[in-house]
Formats: C-alpha cells, sequence, structure tokens
C-alpha cells in the first residue's frame, strides 16, 4: 500500500498547485488535501478531501490516524499583511498549527514540510544576496512566527529527530488560486487587472524591488526537497530560495509588451513599509549545492505564461 500524504492548506495559493502536483506522481488516493473553510475546486476534488482547523490538535489527529498519514506538507499561514491587521490571529494559526504537525510528527513517525518565506529577514538583514546564515531581525507578526517557526523546525529534529524540511519563500506568482493577504500579491492582482481592466493601481512604490518565483518553479523545489536524501539536508531550520527579483516597474513593463495599452500607477499603502523591510535578492546557493535546487523561470517566461493562463481561465481577449 503506498504512503499517504497530507496537505494542510490545501486550498490555498501553494496547495492548489502542490495537490495536484502530488497526485499526478503518487496517484489521487494517496493525497489528502485538507482546508479549513473555503470552498476546494473540482480538481481539488479528485481526490480524498478533509475539512479541519490544524490548530485543533484533535481534529489534525483523527486524519492523520483515519489515513495513516506518514508525510505532512504544512502551507497554512496568514500571510504578511493580513497578519498586520490581525497578529492574536497570525500568531495562534502560524504557531498553534506548527506545534500540533511536529508534536504529531514526532508520535506517529510522519515526514514534515514546512513553509518559510523572506519574511524571515527584517530592516538589519543585508538585502542584497541575502546569505543563508544572517541576522533574522523581523518587524511583521508573520515575519516573527516564520522565524519562531524554523527554530521549532531545527527543535524537533535534534531533540527528536522529526525529519521536517522547509524552505523560505519569495513572492510565489501563479494563476490557479488567489494569495490572501501577502505583500507580494501585487504581482499576481497585476496580470488580472492588465487583463479585465488594462490598468493597475499598485499598492508598492515602483522600485520596490523583491525576491519572486513562478509556481512551477515553487512545486519544484518542494518535492525536491522532500525527496533528497536525509543526508542532503544539512540545514533544518529553512533553506533560502531564489528564482528572479523585479520591481512593480519591471513586472508593468514586461506585461505592456503583451498588452501596449496597460497602464500602471503607484499609491503605495501599509504594505510599502512590509516591502522595504525584505531582502531585494536572496542567496540560494546553499540549496542549489545540498539538493540539486536550479530555478527554470524567468521574469519574460513567466509573464507570458500567466498572461496565456490567466486568458483562459478569464475567458478574457
Ligand atoms: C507575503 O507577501 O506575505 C508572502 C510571502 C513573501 O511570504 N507572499
Amino acid at each position: 500500500m503506498a504512503e499517504k500524504i497530507l496537505v494542510i492548506g490545501a486550498t490555498g495559493q501553494i496547495g492548489s498547485d502542490l495537490v495536484p502536483a502530488l497526485r499526478a506522481k503518487f496517484g489521487n488516493e494517496n493525497v489528502v488535501g485538507m482546508g479549513s473553510k473555503a470552498k476546494p475546486s473540482e480538481e481539488l476534488l479528485q481526490g480524498p478531501f478533509e475539512f479541519a482547523d490544524a490548530a485543533d490538535r484533535n481534529a489534525l489527529e483523527a486524519l492523520i490516524k483515519k489515513y495513516e498519514i506518514k508525510t505532512v506538507y504544512h502551507l497554512a499561514s496568514i500571510l504578511s499583511a493580513k497578519g498586520e491587521q490581525d497578529p492574536e490571529l497570525a500568531w495562534k494559526v502560524n504557531m498553534g498549527s506548527l506545534k500540533n504537525v511536529l508534536d504529531l510528527a514526532r508520535e506517529y513517525k510522519m515526514k514534515v514540510f514546512w513553509t518559510s518565506s523572506i519574511a524571515a529577514f527584517g530592516p538589519t538583514t543585508p538585502r542584497d544576496n541575502t546569505p543563508q546564515r544572517t541576522v533574522l531581525e523581523p518587524t511583521t507578526m508573520y515575519g516573527v512566527t516564520k522565524v519562531s517557526g524554523e527554530l521549532l523546525c531545527q527543535y524537533y529534529f535534534l531533540k527528536h529527530g522529526v525529519d521536517v524540511r522547509s524552505l523560505r519563500y519569495p513572492g510565489l506568482i501563479s494563476y490557479k488560486a488567489l494569495p490572501g493577504g501577502g505583500t507580494t500579491d501585487y504581482a499576481i492582482a497585476i496580470f488580472y487587472e492588465a487583463l479585465q481592466k488594462k490598468q493597475y493601481t499598485c499598492f508598492l512604490r515602483e522600485d520596490s524591488t523583491l525576491p519572486m518565483m513562478y509556481m512551477p518553479d515553487a512545486i519544484k523545489a518542494t518535492i525536491n526537497i522532500m525527496e533528497a536524501p536525509a543526508s542532503k539536508i544539512a540545514i533544518r531550520t529553512s533553506y533560502n530560495l531564489a528564482a528572479v527579483s523585479f520591481s512593480p516597474k519591471e513586472i508593468a513593463a514586461e506585461v505592456k509588451k503583451h498588452i501596449p495599452e496597460f497602464q500602471c500607477t503607484y499609491v503605495p499603502d501599509f504594505r510599502q513599509k512590509i516591502a522595504d523591510s525584505w531582502p531585494k535578492s536572496i542567496d540560494d546557493s546553499a540549496a542549489r549545492r545540498d539538493w540539486g535546487w536550479k530555478h527554470e523561470y524567468t521574469l519574460e517566461r513567466m509573464t507570458k505564461e500567466m498572461l496565456e493562463k490567466l486568458s483562459e481561465k478569464l475567458g478574457a481577449k
């Protein structure tokens, strides 16, 4: 019998792409999607799907027992902008769920993947080519939960031998599901608005360069790090991960190559301060060296594909 996988946060931005990718590899019936409230897509319902709250230990344990889960991908998280609007909720959801997953992984001998972020860095971190090991003094609650979570993961590995692996994702760009409440969300909204309205008002300054990645690269990295032999995973906090870095002005110019009438204006809001506290580019040489990470998508290729896929999805011209 194939070993069962649980994806927590299946209806979210990463889960909506990761669940189908895992099912294609391991079989629909072997990948259980778990969501808390949002209605799952038709695609997610092609295999087992359950509603539960990862912050509820008993509910999570019941699912782990029901399906005899051996691997958990824990993707559920309150993101940076939403976390600043409700820091209590961010702490409760992000830390409560991770603690439950790690405790249950220890008890049921499960392998774990957990999502960290460039939000683990802060204004005192070197902003260009940010090293793997550097100052971690984030100023958002989301970032605080990511640093705390990274240390908790490493603690469970060192103290209890839990095989937990993690990536510091940059801003992720995808077309299947909308992100919810992040600072890098502008780089997705710009595509929807360009196709539907031919104009977009960006909530960041035009020169706010941030590390970004197209979802197929993120999915590849996630599956690759989980498939690497344990001996190759030298970092048990979280690996830096990078693909491209660009500013709103640069992505707007790229969109304009495909939609010449597109206009982008800039009206920065509270999210600007968050963006200003994050790196511009990331040194991910440890991931490249340890388990062979390599990105594929450039800004040009990603923009072309996003516009094609979203046009199909929206039925737009
Ligand atoms: C956010 O903007 O909050 C996320 C992230 C970079 O972790 N996309």
